[in-house]
């Protein structure tokens, strides 16, 4: 008998605990004042922190039915069911406004923040943004400046830019024409020397791998010449050919005598003593240029090196192969 007092006290004291859990609420819960509670309320309380935390979820539920226009104080605003400070205006956390979850972003775009604080995002090209959307706007050979190659459209679709004629490669879009291996010999300096010729026997020299790949080149070469035993002093015949259609090159060459003495002669072609003694041959269109020098030095001796210079006059382009003939007799 003795049990019973006692279980109906305990029945009797619940209502009087949420009674007294409600009006500390009620006494915290204006809006505003939860969050206040929360973050100074005393944390060797028990009581008040529960009430705090209670008045924190009835104030975010306020102020969502109440637009949450004036739940939360400056520098911060609403999220869910409450308010948390403004953030960095950053993607990352979901712009100055958001709730600290990234920033959605549709594939191919680039998150950002606006400057009212929200999200947005950029399409880097090639995409450019439709609606919610990044879609690819294909490139064409114009917008790449190629002339040739096949690139990317960069939508994953390759482009036809057309291809190099006349030997040239396509590199990074534009045709180019490699150089001839005796480059560089730009300039009599520079000249390789690239054979040996005597008079006796005669010798027939044929050169078919250079070339002039670009306007600016020219190329010059060395032939040496020995004046062996026969009946007269050796005989430079020299011919041009076989350069593109559409270029034109001209031929010089000249006979710098090995004993000294130049006064050899130009029996083909227009004199021309710029070096040595020698002619130069200028005829127009793709014409083979051909000249020929009769040598003559000081002494018994009229060895000597045959220098050859190829000049462009116009160039289409097409790698500008040519070939060089030399006839020593
Ligand atoms: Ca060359
Ligand atoms: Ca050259
Ligand atoms: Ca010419």
């Amino acid at each position: 008998m003795t049990a019973s007092p006692i279980s109906t006290r305990r029945r009797a004291s619940r209502p009087l605990a949420l009674l007294t859990l409600l009006l500390a609420g009620c006494a915290n819960g204006g809006p505003g004042g939860g969050g206040t509670d929360a973050g100074g309320g005393g944390g060797s309380d028990a009581g008040a922190t529960d009430g705090g935390g209670m008045t924190m979820i009835d104030a975010g539920g306020g102020g969502r039915d109440a637009g949450g226009m004036t739940g939360c104080g400056a520098g911060q605003h609403a999220c869910g069911g409450g308010c948390i400070d403004d953030q960095e205006n950053i993607p990352e956390n979901g712009c100055r406004f958001g709730c600290g979850e990234p920033c959605p972003t549709p594939p191919d775009g680039a998150a950002a923040c606006d400057a009212m604080g929200a999200c947005t995002f950029d399409c880097p090209p090639p995409f450019r943004r439709v609606g919610d959307e990044c879609t690819c706007a294909p490139r064409t050979c114009m917008d790449w400046g190629y002339t040739c190659g096949a690139p990317d459209d960069g939508c994953g679709m390759p482009l036809d830019c057309g291809s190099c004629t006349g030997g040239g490669t396509c590199i990074d879009g534009a045709c180019s024409c490699p150089p001839d291996d005796r480059e560089p010999n730009d300039s009599r300096l520079t000249a390789p020397r690239i054979g040996s010729a005597t008079d006796a026997p005669d010798t027939n020299l044929v050169f078919d791998t250079f070339s002039l790949h670009e306007m600016g080149d020219e190329d010059w070469f060395i032939i040496s010449v020995a004046d062996d035993f026969d009946a007269g002093n050796p005989r430079v015949r020299v011919t041009l050919r076989g350069f593109p259609s559409g270029d034109d090159y001209d031929l010089a060459a000249y006979y710098i005598c090995g004993s000294g003495g130049d006064s050899s002669t130009c029996s083909v072609g227009a004199t021309d003593n710029m070096i040595g003694h020698g002619c130069t041959s200028t005829s127009t269109g793709a014409t083979a240029e051909t000249i020929e020098i009769a040598t003559e030095c000081s002494g018994t001796d009229d060895g000597g090196d045959l220098v050859i210079h190829i000049t462009p006059r116009t160039v289409s382009g097409m790698c500008g192969a040519y070939e060089i003939e030399v006839d020593v007799s």
